[in-house]
């Protein structure tokens, strides 16, 4: 067993990395060495092993580059993370984790897209990675490739354990997340007849819904030589981020949890109204106006808010299409929104395009989606909401034509390009029932006027990306 109490996280970006360890790095501070808590970070995906690589030599510790409004930043080597493991090219080391009566809650951060959500938000059992994650569970052989896969491994260890109840957080930008995690991964387990281990998550396994909240662009590339100089330390795998901070998560733990509260972590029993406040206003404001702007050619997101069209309409998608439809508000949010602009502002940040742009198939749906569907069954036409997704069809459509350079990542770009070789692909887009979740059929006059609109978008890019 450890010596010191254990959390183990799932998927090694940044966005981990500039939250839930440097919060457990602040806890650590105020904490005499036998309460410490420390991480255990483990890698899940082939296509992410650098940065896993890269801390790992590192022991585990890293800068973070906090920066303020104002520019002014400060250098925090964030010290909670001592283990970072690679389950991609060896999935048994699982077993040696978990296997630990130290390990107390796994925290997730594997993005929108890791979830494989249907539109009626179950476990898409069909998709490739979930079949072939099923038959390595059921056969007990071979690498998984998704959260599920690696979640059961780890269950199963934790099941044969006298103490092994544990609390799964996940901490991606998905409403309801903790809910939607543990229903999906319920049908999985139902999926590998797995049944003891079904009757063992309901007693031992709570799955909090959370949600995080601070900006982590990308680092730029000169930004170990920074350190270097400013320091005077080596590090290869630094990250950066705003100074605005926020966790708020759902007091529903399996098993003993950090004490985050002392470090400004909320523990709430009413963590949706959070979650959708953020979503909404934060995250679907950044999804709808990094298509504008990239078609503009603005490369970093602050390039946006300043550009007088884009700014207002940002405000209009806000004040008059989103915030209406939040009822339940944990705060004012009008307030809330000036200061996501202001953040949204910040040059020194300069978050870029390129990032947020990312995955669009997978957020849409969380992002967007609800807002547009509140304001029509509201009897509301969300005219702003109808500007941002034509630019997103045509950003889509453009770049798949080639007409538009980008560097656009997306693992369910297949859908899109399914679209483009329809005969009417703007229909085809309409009618997609991931996309739309069944909105267009209810509301089929929407769909014809979002038609017209997305066709006339189109033609105004006809010059400059001919
Ligand atoms: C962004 C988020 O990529 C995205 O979708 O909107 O990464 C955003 O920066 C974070 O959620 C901020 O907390």
């Amino acid at each position: 067993m450890s010596e010191h109490n254990r959390l183990v996280h799932f998927g090694i970006g940044a966005f981990h990395r500039g939250h839930q360890a440097y919060y457990l790095h602040l806890l650590n501070q105020q904490l005499p060495e036998a309460e410490r808590w420390y991480y255990t970070d483990v890698n899940l995906r082939e296509e992410t092993r650098a940065i896993p690589e890269a801390l790992g030599k590192q022991n585990g510790r890293f800068h973070f580059k906090r920066i303020a409004p104002d520019g002014n930043a400060d250098y925090i080597e964030i010290t909670s993370i001592d283990r970072v493991e690679d389950a991609s090219s060896d999935p048994s080391i699982i077993n040696t984790i978990f296997n630990d009566d130290a390990v107390k809650a796994i925290t997730i951060t594997v993005t929108e897209g890791g979830y494989y959500l249907t539109e009626s938000d179950d476990l898409n059992l069909t998709h490739p990675e979930i079949a072939h994650d099923i038959q390595v569970v059921k056969s007990g052989n071979g690498k998984p490739k998704t959260l599920f896969g690696y979640l059961t491994l780890a269950l199963l260890v934790r099941q044969k354990m006298p103490n092994g109840a544990i609390t799964v957080a996940t901490c991606d930008n998905l409403r309801d997340n903790g809910n939607r995690l543990e229903h999906a991964f319920a049908q999985f387990v139902e999926a590998t007849g797995l049944d003891d281990l079904t009757q063992w998550i309901s007693d031992n396994v709570t799955f909090p819904c959370s949600m995080v909240d601070r900006i982590t662009p990308v680092p730029p590339k000169d930004l170990t030589e920074e350190i270097d100089r400013v320091v005077g330390k080596k590090d290869l795998c630094p990250i950066m981020g705003e100074d605005f901070e926020q966790w708020v998560i759902e007091s529903k733990f399996a098993a003993e949890f950090p004490p985050l509260e002392k470090v400004g972590v909320t523990f709430t029993d009413k963590v949706h109204a959070f979650e959708e406040t953020k979503i909404r206003i934060l995250n679907g404001g950044h999804f709808g106006l990094s298509y504008v702007g990239a078609l503009r050619g603005y490369k970093t997101y602050d390039e946006n808010v300043r550009d007088d069209e884009l700014n207002e309409l940002l405000k209009q998608y806000h004040q008059r299409e989103v915030i209406p439809t939040i009822y339940d508000h944990p705060f004012d949010l009008e307030n809330y929104r000036q200061v996501i602009v202001l953040r949204f502002s910040n040059t020194f940040i300069a978050d870029s395009i390129e990032r947020i742009a990312m995955d669009s198939i997978s957020k849409f749906p969380q992002f967007i989606l609800p807002t547009i569907k509140l304001n029509l069954e509201r009897g509301y036409v969300p005219t702003a909401a109808m500007t941002l997704v034509s630019h997103w069809y045509c950003f889509l459509a453009l770049y798949l034509n080639g007409r538009f350079q980008f560097n656009y990542k997306d693992p369910y770009l297949h859908i899109a390009e399914k679209w483009m070789q329809e005969s009417d692909p703007v229909k085809a887009f309409l009618a997609d029932p991931d996309i739309w979740q069944g909105l267009n059929k209810r509301f089929p006059l929407f769909g014809e006027q979002l038609e017209a609109q997305i066709k006339q978008t189109l033609d105004g890019y006809q010059e400059r990306y001919p």
